[in-house]
């Protein structure tokens, strides 16, 4: 016969257990379902890096969980006065080893993952990126292409090639943000600051300003498209000449 102490055990072990399935299943789920479809080499990492670090994160804190419910469900008091001393989890060499271990490797993990991450993030990998200007103003983006005469307030970006963006601003500080490419960067007036990213799926995305810059921030957005380099060849020639 099992005793009531290691059927409650068994308990917390399947309640951990299928809270960690629900948590993975969740990690999987939530971020493709809510978060805007990736279109870049970094939007791409930072959606892997996010079901990861959830993925690390379901069993802890399902074991959290599994512990609040078994305690509430075996070891509850009800009795009048002081409660009587219960075991405690720092007698337990075992236990304490176990969490130690699995802490430490879970840390280390996600320190070794999140600095390569990083340093993927903010390299630049191409010699020869395709440079755009990038101009904040109250409350416009205008997009600019050196070497060419193009001056457009929609960003054509084509795929698979390193874009570097010199951003700028006439007015206030700005924040110029790609949404769906997972970058942003602060657009200061008097200060051209940069940012690189690939695009790398065709189709429609979101550029936005990300700092409270005055009455309309909230409709200082512009539409982008990634194309192919053909299209995006054709669409620089057929553009206007603008003063
Ligand atoms: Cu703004």
């Amino acid at each position: 016969m099992e005793t009531s102490a290691k059927k409650s055990l068994r308990s917390f072990y399947w309640t951990w257990v299928i809270l960690t399935a629900v948590g993975v299943g969740l990690s999987l789920w939530l971020p493709r379902r809510y978060m805007p479809a990736a279109m870049s080499n970094d939007a791409h990492l930072t959606m892997t890096t996010m079901i990861l670090f959830s993925i690390c994160a379901a069993p802890v804190a399902s074991g959290v969980y599994a512990g609040a419910l078994h305690v509430l469900r075996h070891h509850r008091y009800r009795g009048d006065g002081v409660p009587p001393p219960a075991p405690q989890i720092r007698e337990s060499t075992k236990l304490l080893t176990s969490w130690i271990t699995a802490s430490a490797i879970l840390t280390v993990f996600v320190l070794v993952w999140g600095l390569g991450a990083l340093a993927a993030e903010n390299g630049s990998s191409s010699s020869n990126p395709l440079v755009v200007n990038v101009t904040g103003q109250q409350w416009v983006w205008t997009f600019s292409y050196p070497g060419t005469h193009v001056v457009s307030d929609e960003l054509y970006l084509p795929e698979n090639r390193e874009v570097e963006f010199r951003v700028t601003s006439l007015d206030v500080t700005h924040g110029f943000w790609l949404v769906n490419m997972g970058v942003q960067v602060d657009a200061n007036p008097d200060v051209i600051t940069t940012i690189h990213t690939t695009p790398d799926k065709l189709g429609v995305f979101e550029v936005r300003c990300e700092q409270f810059c005055g009455l309309n921030h909230a409709f200082m957005d512009a539409v982008g498209y990634v194309v192919t380099p053909q299209k995006f060849s054709s669409w620089l020639s057929a553009q206007p000449a603008r003063a």
